[in-house]
């Protein structure tokens, strides 16, 4: 049993987030880059791993932890020294796992129904709710700010900021012109762990594009 993070990767996808965690909390892991071409997430070798096939996925101590929000919350708690998680039984507690599951399961499906086009959730039947009354809870908590949990930055963020950030990158309706979330999201996207993620990541997908390029 090794406990170093063994990290599943692929640049292009919401690995990207769990990265840019990874380098926020200034832990060292090992990189193992699955490629979607290739079908590497589809092997045997990785879905005895998860057996969804998904990225990113981590293995701690011999724990596989799949799910971005529960990796980044899962970090949070495994090393309280770096400060990115209110104690259980801290006040800010309640509000830190309210947004990350928020985010996760009301946000995430919200948004993909937009982009996909799906017929809004209803507000009762489906555990979600609409575009528009996702985008407006957030608002709320992100007021005054400038982090969730006010002057306090947490994993909270490293989530909902990722999230905004990759809805924001793919044209999430009203997002762009949106000065809450902007304004949050360049807060996020300028974090130094944050932004070395994304720097690293962008280097490794231009190296891809150069190897695949058409001989000229
Ligand atoms: N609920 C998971 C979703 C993970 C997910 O869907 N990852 C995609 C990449 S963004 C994936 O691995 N897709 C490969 C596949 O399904 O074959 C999370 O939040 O981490």
């Amino acid at each position: 049993m090794s406990d170093d993070i063994l990290f599943y990767h692929n640049p292009q996808s919401r690995s990207a987030m769990v990265r840019a965690a990874l380098e926020e909390f200034g832990l060292p892991y090992r990189t193992e880059i699955l490629d979607f071409t290739q079908g590497e997430n589809r092997r045997e070798q990785f879905t005895k791993i998860n057996p969804m096939g998904k990225i990113p996925t981590i293995v701690h101590n011999g724990t596989v932890v799949t799910e971005s929000a529960a990796i980044i919350a899962y970090l949070a708690d495994a090393f309280p020294e770096k400060g990115l998680a209110p104690s259980p039984t801290s006040p800010d507690r309640g509000t830190y796992l309210r947004w990350l599951f928020f985010t996760a399961g009301c946000f995430e499906p919200a948004f993909f129904d937009v982009m996909m086009k799906r017929p809004p959730a209803e507000k009762r039947a489906l555990g979600y709710g609409s575009y528009e009354d996702v985008i407006n809870a957030i608002e709320i908590a992100l007021t005054p700010g400038p982090w969730i949990l006010r002057d306090t930055f947490s994993a909270a963020d490293l989530y909902l900021g990722a999230e905004l950030s990759f809805a924001t990158r793919f044209g999430g309706p009203g997002l762009a012109e949106n000065r809450i979330i902007q304004d949050y999201v360049a807060r996020y996207q300028s974090r130094p762990g944050v932004a070395k993620a994304a720097a690293d990541d962008q280097a490794m997908i231009a190296q891809w594009q150069k190897a695949n390029a058409p001989a000229s």
